[in-house]
């Protein structure tokens, strides 16, 4: 929204606090998961699908290239985003809801992990995911490129997607949506061996 110059509120959950099942957001998204858009009376669950509504539904400043082939590509990389959610979010699980995780669990998502960062590293040398230009697929590989970061991560070993995480992050749109506390307390060490 902040790349389409749309306006919008958002409301912050703390997992911490179950708020992500309280009744509000389990009336909206009986997964009660985040993220769950509300345009009047019109409800979308799912990233991607609300990525895809928001393009269509407000297409000034449209975040999906023109010509047939490009597009094409945009899909591809906006659906196979959710391999690198699944692989992030594998690692992060483990460690975030468990204070002494198996080191064998970690070490296998670590390793599921490392095999999917060598696609968007080859994924990103043209410098957006999608060739040069950052389009909706961007908009939903970016936040998890950036909690690579978050998380420790060096990418020594994927230099175009370590150059890829400060192009993302130093955008407008993600400085201004990335969690406000990630700016006011050091980052995590959990993927600092990736
Ligand atoms: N496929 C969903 C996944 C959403 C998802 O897993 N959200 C996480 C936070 S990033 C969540 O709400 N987890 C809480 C839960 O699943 O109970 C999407 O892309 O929107």
């Amino acid at each position: 929204m902040e790349e389409k110059g749309l306006s919008y509120e958002s409301k912050m959950l703390q997992f911490s606090k179950k708020e992500h099942k309280g009744p509000e957001i389990m009336a909206l998204n009986p997964r009660g998961q985040v993220p769950t858009l509300v345009d009047g009376d019109i409800i979308v669950g799912e990233s991607l699908a609300a990525l895809l509504y928001l393009d269509d539904a407000y297409p000034e400043h449209p975040l999906l290239p023109s010509s047939k082939k490009e597009r094409a590509l945009a899909y591809q990389r906006l659906v196979e985003s959710s391999n690198l959610q699944e692989k992030v979010s594998g690692v992060i699980r483990l460690k975030m809801f468990n204070p002494n995780p198996d080191p064998a669990d970690v070490q296998k998502a670590k390793e599921a992990l490392k095999g999917e960062l060598k696609y968007w590293d080859e994924h990103t040398k043209g410098g957006f995911v999608a060739g040069s230009e950052f389009t909706l697929a961007d908009a939903a590989v970016g936040p998890f490129a950036l909690a690579l970061k978050r998380f420790g991560a060096t990418l020594k070993e994927f230099p175009h997607l370590a150059k890829y995480v400060e192009t993302v992050g130093a955008r407008p749109s993600f400085q201004k949506t990335s969690p406000p506390h990630w700016k006011d307390s050091p980052n995590q060490d959990w993927l600092n061996d990736l």
